[in-house]
């Protein structure tokens, strides 16, 4: 027969809590920088919560940037960021680097690649 208390004492025992948490844990979403056929970060959107961390993989030896910066763009809507988001930027990505970025402020966020923004290598983040 089930008995609640006996099953909550045995998940406690193995660390388990009865509570269940009020949120999803924070995760870790991956993109990486595409050189053939053309150049472009894959998926060019990401939809992610607040605290998650994205993390951008150059796989190729054609270096890319992932910049978060008006300033550093070409088209400065291409790299915009949400109202009083300091703008940040990866430098240089050579091939196998990474750069992770955790975003903790709402909203919609676009990025270029510093080096072939204007081969249409841009990227949008949308943290809801
Ligand atoms: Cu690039």
């Amino acid at each position: 027969m089930f008995n609640r208390r006996a099953f909550t004492q045995l998940l406690a025992a193995f660390g388990f809590s009865a509570v269940t948490p009020a949120f999803a844990q924070a995760k870790t979403v991956d993109v990486s920088m595409a050189q053939s056929p053309k150049m472009r970060f894959i998926p060019e959107t990401v939809t992610i919560r607040s605290g998650d961390t994205v993390k951008w993989t150059n796989p190729h030896n054609i270096s890319h940037t992932v910049t978060f910066d008006p300033s550093k763009a070409a088209t400065a809507a291409n790299a915009a960021l949400p109202a009083g988001v300091a703008p940040f930027d990866s430098g240089a990505i050579e091939e196998e680097g990474t750069f992770s970025h955790t975003f903790t402020e709402k909203g919609t966020y676009k990025y270029v690649c510093a080096y072939h923004e204007a081969m249409g290598m841009v990227g949008t983040v949308v943290v809801s």
